[in-house]
């Protein structure tokens, strides 16, 4: 049976496109999709926990379906952590950078990401994800506290970016510079198969994904901006359809194949979190490199979410991204012009 190209196929293709490539890449990524296959099968797992919970079963499961996200972070570390290719690891779920431990030989490329995102929706069987990016140290510090300033890149700087989607399939879609494609874990064949080569966002959509309950908390031009995706307009072909999952690598996903934009902006809803929710170096540059290798924009509001400097690993920054023509009159409205 033909099975199509693999996921490893299709890299060892794009490592052959760039001179230089030494196959490290290649193996780094292998190894993070063996951990996101570890990770779907605990994750198609966690609603059978519930059953079996019912059963009187030990609740390691249940454990695991209320810490999935700490499993998942735990199984990325462990696998990726011997490969001789980082010289650390940055984790939605850690605080401080992530070392190597010392019996490994260290590499030159920094991993950051995000485990299970949207892991609260685990429990009601709706789609969550792991995102990463990856990036090349400049220097040849290899000591873990003096890394932080070469993690600290503008997403720009990322040499690959992606996502895994546990769904009603698991999904691995990824970008090295070259394009987005899109791959479909094949359970019985336990391989990623090409299923979306060349992924391109439309121009302009007709859907937006907010969560409205925040419409209080926003200021003036965030409320115009809303309101006006929400206003009847034959020209615009407004109003758009809402989509909000509550999962942003599934509302992330559909925009991308579909077109439309996510939006998750700042709000004085928590005095802490006054950029919003959503992190700067696991969520936005990530989903960010990839938008715009498919031809969309990923903005705070101001400008390109992959220009900006970061200061922190965790810093929270609001994100407009999906199709470039809609994030664009979103900027607008930002800055207080009105289409
Ligand atoms: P809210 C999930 O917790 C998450 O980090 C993203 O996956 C999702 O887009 C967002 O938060 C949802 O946040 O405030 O709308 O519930």
């Amino acid at each position: 049976m033909a099975i199509g190209t693999t996921i490893t196929q299709h890299i060892l293709s794009q490592q052959r496109e760039n001179p230089e490539a030494t196959g490290a890449f290649t193996l780094l990524m292998h190894e993070l999709i063996v951990a996101a296959k570890v990770i779907s099968k605990e994750v198609n797992k966690a609603g059978l926990a519930d059953i079996l919970g019912a059963t009187g079963e030990t609740n390691i499961q249940d454990e695991n379906v209320q810490k999935l996200d700490v499993y998942a972070n735990r199984i990325i570390i462990e696998r990726m952590q011997h490969i001789g290719q980082l010289c650390c690891m940055g984790s939605e779920e850690v605080a401080d950078l992530i070392d190597i431990p010392a019996k490994f030989p260290k590499g030159n490329y920094i991993l950051l990401f995000d485990p299970l995102d949207g892991s609260s929706n685990i429990d009601v069987n709706i789609s969550i994800g792991t995102i990463f990016g990856i990036y090349r140290k400049k220097s040849d510090e290899t000591d873990i506290n003096f890394l932080l300033n070469e993690v600290l890149q503008p997403g720009y700087e990322q040499v690959a970016a992606g996502y895994f989607l546990y769904g009603s399939s698991t999904m691995m879609v990824y970008t090295t510079g070259k394009g987005v494609h899109g791959f479909t874990l094949y359970p019985s064949v336990g391989e990623f198969l090409l299923s979306h080569e060349n992924i391109r966002i439309p121009e302009r959509g007709k859907t937006y994904s907010v969560n409205e309950s925040n419409y209080q908390y926003w200021d003036d031009n965030t409320k115009a901006l809303v309101d006006y995706y929400k206003t009847k307009d034959k020209k615009t072909g407004r109003s758009f359809t809402s989509r909000y999952v509550g999962s942003l690598v599934a509302d992330f996903h559909r925009n991308l194949l579909k077109g439309g934009i996510f939006l998750y902006p700042a709000d004085n809803k928590d005095p802490k979190k006054p950029t919003g929710k959503l992190r700067l170096m696991v969520e936005a540059n990530p989903l960010a490199m990839v938008v715009e290798q498919a031809g969309g924009y990923a903005s705070d509001g101001k400008g390109p979410i992959l220009k900006i400097q970061p200061k922190d690993l965790h810093q929270r920054v609001p994100l407009f991204i999906g199709s470039k023509e809609d994030v664009k009159i979103a900027e607008r409205f930002l800055r207080g012009e009105r289409e």
